[in-house]
């Protein structure tokens, strides 16, 4: 759009404009409690005199809003007048949850809010529950996203994160007789007051159609002419950092039908059906993908991808050439993250808008991808490298094809001179993999087009280098590096934990571990110190009462207090294990039912909590769910077990429930078997919490154990370099008796359902235990009896709590962030003057 007056016009006018305004809001209790009823009447559009907590909840939001949109447009004004290096940071999830407390607190207004909402006679606490979690993501990788967009913010780095905007974010889990059932999540039903609609910040995105050999000033060039198009509209989420007052911004598309596209149809078909069919267009940012690693080959999926890669492209090309000219200065200006392989398009975006609208020569096209795009990857197994059918990918983007076979092309040449003809591993190399379908293999596109690779653990890196892209590595060892995960302390610690939060600033004399958080190590200085023994474990005593009402008030079940609150919230899958803890609690069960009463009072009393979403399809873990329910009736139920084992599964495990769960937690598990979590990073959490980890060498706990050291965690299990020569044993491995008899009473149908879980209970016996669950069994007991061991000496347990959250500053991401930026995207701070 053509702005309506010239510069110098403009400029008299917003300084009228801004004497007509105040400067900025004001943030005094009057003056709050003034914009809250203003937004109750005019926003919210309900009478002064009756509101209810939830419009309550409107206007304050709105609130809220109001003050970080000033600060997010000084922070864009004040990137566009100094133009520094950006990060676009591509991913096609970001889990967010809730947006109210975090905002606040990052604006320093927490409080002040609190205040003048008690004069108005609410409490902000309330209000703020109020809120539904934005879950547009899965799990780890798109809450690693979340807290990185955080990190970036605080450390004031000139970002822009770009994802796509579901109207169904995940699944909501909804349990029936002990069956996980999927339910749709239309969480923008009641609008969202954190995004700001961009009606005329569009892009037209081209699927299908033909390309073509076309002459243009005498040289031949392609034309793609895209046989569907539809519009992408900005939805613009502002992220406020810590202390700053630089706030980012995460751009989510949508997609709308288009009018250039659809005027054909109107003109030469049924008027309704064209209307019917532009609403078509929409589908294509309506749904998240629950199934977080499994390829189907979904065209919609697909198109997602290409939609969201397309319009971020355009939008980062277009920012570039208001202030640019020349192309090579490109690499100086742009720093392009692929978040996994999911956004991996766009190197063939880039590469096209550069050589087909851009007309750049291919080798100075090249030149710039080569120095723009860094890829982290968040898999372990070949399985969970993304692959695209050549049909597919052929049809949808014709044009996008033609460049992947021709960078594959080129890059096989140069090894052909590199390593000779080493057929296997040119073929293991390629980008195209052959076979009955033909793949393109979006991790081999990502390595060959990226100056960086990362892992997201030490562990990880290692497996990459050695195992996953080996061929790759021994071609260009420079390109390897990890960025261990973090977590944001302000989410997982201020926000969710604010009682914690107070305790430790008071006991460290300073506010500033909130965003250094290399001074929490401060505490461990006072690891013995008996006031501060007290002190935290009235903390934690807090955190369980609230865990223990939640519970309650979910599932009707009392908890006791002095039982141990064991918990395991993630995701489900095989490779987590939570089987095994099932059978732990199954042999923990069994053994009580057998002790004579003197031996039942040294159990030390457990509630066991359990949590996380199976991916629809994914049969198996749906019957871990059930089995879980039917093992928790069972002992919750039997009078002879009372306190002493309490099993309790939460339902939809989210961002939000999270953030009440890991507070209130003693012991949290991560058992997968080694070598399989590339990271995890609920564990981080829960160390954050100061609660104790019983866990296996894998993924980032191999480095846990080096912060808090070996005596202040629960570890167990064989170790990633043992795991291929225990499954090559296979059916000579002796499995304990003790893992044979809770099978068997699963088998026997000790919990019912027996024919239902014989499938499960043949997955882990004989030669098909590929997770080694019965291998790993007696020194998962053995981890459990310590820790039992632990927690009656108060004393002990309390110092490992203190030790475990001191020692949890390096899982910061605002450590990860800070090495991205050095390390992978060379990118320096730009503050924004407050
Ligand atoms: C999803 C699709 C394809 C490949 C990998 C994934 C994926 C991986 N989704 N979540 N992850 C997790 O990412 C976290 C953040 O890096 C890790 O901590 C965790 O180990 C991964 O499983």
């Amino acid at each position: 759009r053509k702005p309506r007056l010239d510069f110098a016009e403009r400029k008299g006018q917003a300084q009228r404009m801004l004497g007509l305004m105040d400067v900025f809001l004001k943030n005094d209790p009057i003056s709050l409690q003034k914009d809250i009823l203003h937004h109750v009447e005019y926003t919210v559009a309900r009478s002064r005199f009756s509101f209810d907590d939830f419009e309550a909840y409107q206007a304050l939001a709105h609130s809220v809003r109001d003050r970080l949109i000033e600060r997010w447009h000084d922070t864009l004004i004040h990137f566009k007048k100094e133009d520094p290096k950006r990060v676009y940071f591509l991913s096609l999830e970001f889990l967010m949850g809730r947006s109210l407390s975090n905002i606040v607190i990052n604006l320093g207004i927490r409080d002040q809010f609190a205040d003048a909402l008690s004069q108005l006679g609410f409490d902000f606490e309330v209000l703020a529950e109020q809120e539904g979690d934005a879950c547009l993501g899965n799990g780890g990788l798109a809450r690693l996203s979340a807290c990185q967009m955080d990190s970036l913010a605080t450390l004031d780095y000139p970002a822009v994160g770009y994802g796509l905007r579901y109207q169904y974010g995940l699944f909501r889990q909804v349990i029936v007789d002990g069956f996980q059932h999927e339910q749709p999540d239309y969480w923008l039903n009641f609008g969202n007051p954190w995004e700001i609609e961009r009606v005329h910040i569009t892009y037209p995105v081209k699927f299908y159609g033909t390309v073509t050999d076309e002459f243009l000033n005498g040289e031949k060039c392609k034309v793609w002419v895209p046989g569907e198009m539809v519009e992408a509209v900005a939805y613009d989420n502002p992220i406020p950092g810590y202390g700053t007052r630089n706030t980012i911004n995460l751009r989510l598309w949508a997609a709308k039908p288009s009018d250039q596209h659809d005027m054909e149809s109107f003109n030469t078909g049924d008027y309704v059906d064209a209307v019917v069919n532009r609403q078509r267009a929409e589908s294509i940012s309506s749904i998240l993908y629950p199934d977080d690693r499994s390829y189907q080959g979904k065209e919609l999926r697909l198109k997602q991808q290409y939609f969201f890669v397309s319009a971020s492209v355009q939008d980062i090309f277009r920012r570039f050439k208001d202030t640019h000219k020349k192309f090579d200065e490109f690499p100086e200006k742009v720093a392009l993250q692929l978040n996994d392989t999911h956004p991996s398009l766009a190197i063939a975006e880039v590469m096209r808008v550069l050589l087909d609208e851009e007309h750049l020569s291919w080798h100075r096209a090249w030149d710039i991808i080569c120095k723009i795009f860094s890829f982290t990857t968040h898999t372990v197994s070949p399985e969970g490298l993304e692959k695209i059918p050549v049909d597919l990918l052929g049809n949808l983007l014709p044009r996008h094809l033609q460049i992947i076979y021709d960078i594959n092309f080129n890059f096989v040449e140069e090894l052909k001179k590199m390593i000779g003809l080493d057929y296997d591993r040119l073929t293991r190399m390629s980008i195209v993999e052959e076979g009955a379908v033909k793949n393109i293999r979006m991790a081999n596109l990502s390595v060959i087009c990226s100056h960086t690779v990362n892992g997201v653990s030490r562990l990880h890196s290692e497996l990459l280098r050695t195992k996953l892209f080996k061929d790759f590595y021994d071609l260009w060892p420079h390109k390897f590096q990890y960025k261990t995960n973090g977590v944001t302390q302000r989410r997982w610690i201020v926000v969710s934990n604010p009682s914690l939060c107070a305790l430790i600033s008071k006991w460290l004399g300073t506010e500033a571990w909130i965003c250094d958080i290399d001074l929490l190590i401060g505490l461990r200085d006072s690891a013995t110190n008996a006031e501060l023994h007290q002190e935290w474990k009235m903390v934690k005593k807090v955190n369980k009462i609230r865990l223990a009402e939640y519970i309650e008030a979910m599932s009707g079940l009392k908890v006791s207090l002095d039982a141990m609150f064991d918990v395991q919230t993630k995701r489900i899958h095989e490779y987590k294990r939570q089987l095994l803890n099932i059978l732990g609690i199954i042999h923990r069960y069994d053994c009580i039912k057998n002790m004579d009463k003197n031996d039942r009072k040294k159990v030390v009393p457990r509630v066991c909590i359990i949590g996380g979403k199976a991916a629809p399809g994914y049969e198996i873990a749906k019957k871990i769910i059930k089995l879980c329910h039917v093992v928790a009736e069972k002992i919750n139920n039997d009078n002879d077990i009372g306190d002493l084992l309490k099993l309790v599964f939460i339902p939809d495990y989210n961002v939000s429930v999270a953030e009440m769960v890991i507070p209130g937690a003693d012991l949290s598990q991560h058992l997968s078997t080694a070598g399989h979590e590339a990271s995890g990073t609920g564990s981080m959490k829960f160390l954050m919490n100061g609660c104790l980890l019983l866990a296996t060498a894998d993924g980032s706990t191999i480095e846990m154990v080096e912060e808090i050291g070996q005596d202040n965690m629960f570890l167990f299990g064989a170790k990633a370099h043992e795991v291929v020569a225990l499954r090559k044993k296979g059916p000579t491995l002796k499995v304990p008796l003790q893992f044979s008899r809770v099978v068997r009473m699963i088998r026997d149908g000790h919990f019912g359902f027996e024919d239902y879980f014989k499938s499960l209970c043949d997955k882990i016996e004989g030669t098909s235990d590929y997770f080694l669950l019965g291998a790993d069994f007696m020194s998962y007991l053995e981890a459990q009896a310590a820790a039992d061991k632990a927690f009656v000496d108060e004393e002990r347990w309390t110092k490992m709590s203190i030790l475990s959250a001191a020692g949890s500053g390096r899982f910061s991401s605002d450590r990860t962030i800070q090495e991205y930026a050095e390390n992978t995207w060379d990118i320096q701070p730009c503050r924004c003057p407050f």
